[in-house]
């Protein structure tokens, strides 16, 4: 079913989620949980805590005009990442219409347990590798806004404030 996706500032957005033991049922139905939720938002990654699970799991699909291609992540980590940065405007579901700039490495190479227990590694190049190291990011309690300039963090952090204000008025 279709979570609810957390605000900023929200303390559980801040927080290093917990790693995950060992694949349930439980577990499958976030999972699909979380990719509804992702499509429906829509997006291309989506991290647990942004639905207030605070695991370490993250769902992505950045395919575009393919066939989707859902991937799940149970306590991923980056083992590589290549010298050069690359730039990309990124956006967050948990701070909405709000875009910056952020380098970060080009490619990185993952690893990660899937949904079957098994454990994979695989290279992630252009929007794939931006995608991935920013869900990574939410399972350690960081946002996009962190890399960015204090004043701009501020500013972007009062409107959500604010937008968060006028949604409780109703
Ligand atoms: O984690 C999230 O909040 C979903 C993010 C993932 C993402 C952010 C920046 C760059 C790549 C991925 C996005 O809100 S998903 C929306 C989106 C769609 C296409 C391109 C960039 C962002
Ligand atoms: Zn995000």
């Amino acid at each position: 079913m279709i979570r609810n996706i957390l605000i900023h500032p929200d303390p559980r957005l801040k927080k290093p989620c917990e790693p995950i033991a060992e694949v349930s049922a439980e577990l499958t139905q976030l999972a699909a949980d979380m990719l509804e939720t992702m499509y429906d938002a829509p997006g291309i990654g989506l991290a647990a805590p942004q639905i207030g699970v605070m695991r370490r799991m993250i769902v992505m699909d950045c395919i575009k005009d393919a066939p989707p291609e859902p991937m799940v992540l149970l306590n991923p980590e980056v083992i590589w990442s290549c010298e050069d940065l690359s730039t990309y405007e990124e956006g967050c579901l948990s701070i909405p219409d709000q875009y910056a700039d952020v380098k970060r490495p080009a490619s990185v190479k993952v690893r990660w347990m899937d949904l079957s227990g098994e454990i994979q590694e695989r290279q992630f190049d252009g929007l794939w590798a931006t995608c991935v190291q920013h869900e990574i990011d939410h399972l350690n309690g960081k946002l996009f806004i962190d890399y960015l300039g204090p004043l701009k963090r501020q500013m972007i952090t009062r409107k959500m404030e604010k937008l968060k204000r006028e949604k409780a008025r109703g």
